[in-house]
């Protein structure tokens, strides 16, 4: 059995905010010690992690000189290479300083529309100097509480047009290969987020000027918020061909961001979301979003990070289990037969005969199906 150590080929990567976070909540300041961002990408690197995402203010500080700038990008750089690993995504903080208390792209100040622009930018700048292709947008402050203040339709309007302002930017810049992704999650900041699910933003993207060019970041922890069943919100962005990352953390359902390391809860939900990108052959990074508990200190910090991908690397190996089960697999074999392929044409479906008694007395072994998956899961298969 394996030792469960990864290595860059299992494409794990974990964005910087998740390891410089220093355990504040609502309530409460910092728990622990601030950590440098060229320090945490050599640290993930000794970890065996491929791929770091950031928000480009997490590696360059507002107001940094163009100097600083280049000499942080560059040892950025030296960092990553020296460890044979990637930037697969770099976004924008355009949801921490007050400017942005009431939205960034939505705001109905064009100075602070403009402003969240320029941050956005900047990332896609950065993301080009560090060999990276996509910028997610998860528009923290993008929402409301106060519905009189702002129409949605007005909202859903200027996500559209910085949208497509974005994609104008990487065309006019010649940003080959270059793509944006939506992050939806339905509340937190704000009381209410524009586009919360996979399927709200999937609705605005076919409204794009370049719909092919902008996919989708769903998050697990995200979807469990909203009391949805998550695998079905990534499935959804990977039928659409839009799955162009993936936000891996635990999450109790209708709760505040949780934000907990991999496989801390929803465990069955975990497991299928490992499956469905696995069986799938999905490419992209395996992200990690989740924060280490605010009881953790500098170096457990560290313990949250190999949890994380000891618990993929141990659901990956389960899905192996799964797919390899001669009971599971002939159940599954049995629900899917028969299938004779495609509906008969109308005019000959319409003269069809059914047994609808027959049809519905069909054993669909769901029971036994789930508690074969519960025992395989619990170690005993
Ligand atoms: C917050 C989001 C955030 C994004 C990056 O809930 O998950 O961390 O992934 O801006
Ligand atoms: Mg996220």
């Amino acid at each position: 059995m394996s030792d469960f150590v990864p290595t860059r080929e299992d494409r794990f990567a974990f964005g910087l905010w998740t390891i410089m976070n220093r355990g504040a909540d609502p309530f409460g300041g910092p728990t622990r010690e601030p950590i440098d961002p060229l320090e945490a990408i050599s640290e993930l690197g000794r970890r065996g992690v491929w791929a770091i995402e950031m928000h480009v203010e997490d590696l360059i500080p507002v107001g940094s000189s163009a100097a600083a700038r280049d000499r942080l990008i560059r040892e950025a750089r030296r960092r990553l290479d020296e460890y044979g690993m990637a930037c697969v995504n770099v976004g924008a903080n355009v949801f921490s300083h007050p400017v942005f208390r009431d939205g960034a792209l939505t705001s109905h100040d064009a100075k602070v529309r403009a402003l969240a622009m320029q941050r956005y930018m900047e990332a896609i700048d950065v993301g080009v100097e560090l060999g990276c292709t996509l910028c997610d947008l998860w528009w923290g402050r993008d929402g409301c509480e106060c519905d009189a203040a702002r129409s949605p339709l007005e909202a859903f309007k200027r996500l559209r047009e910085g949208l497509n302002y974005l994609q104008h930017y990487i065309d006019r810049r010649g940003y080959a290969g270059y793509r944006l992704a939506i992050e939806p999650k339905p509340n937190e900041p704000r009381g209410d987020a524009y586009l919360p699910t996979v399927g709200h933003a999937l609705g605005l993207i076919a409204m794009l000027d370049r719909p092919d060019n902008c996919g989708l970041v769903p998050e697990l922890a995200h979807a469990r918020m909203a009391g949805l069943n998550a695998f079905h919100e990534v499935a959804l962005a990977l039928d659409a061909g839009r799955l162009f990352g993936l936000h891996l953390n635990a999450q109790k359902p209708l709760r505040f961001d949780q934000d907990l390391r991999f496989g801390a809860e929803d465990l069955k939900e975990s497991f299928f979301v490992v499956r469905l990108i696995e069986d799938a052959g999905w490419t992209g990074a395996r992200t990690f979003d989740a924060h280490p508990y605010r009881t953790a200190d500098r170096e457990e910090v560290w313990d949250f990070v190999t949890g994380c991908m000891r618990s993929y690397l141990i659901l990956r190996e389960k899905v192996k289990r799964f797919n390899a089960d001669a009971e599971i697999q002939g159940l599954l074999r049995e629900l899917h037969e028969p299938d004779d392929g495609p509906l008969p044409d109308p005019q000959t479906l319409a003269g069809m005969h059914f047994d609808w008694d027959e049809l519905a007395r069909r054993r669909l072994h769901h029971e036994r199906l789930d508690q074969l998956t519960q025992e395989l899961l619990l170690g005993i298969r």
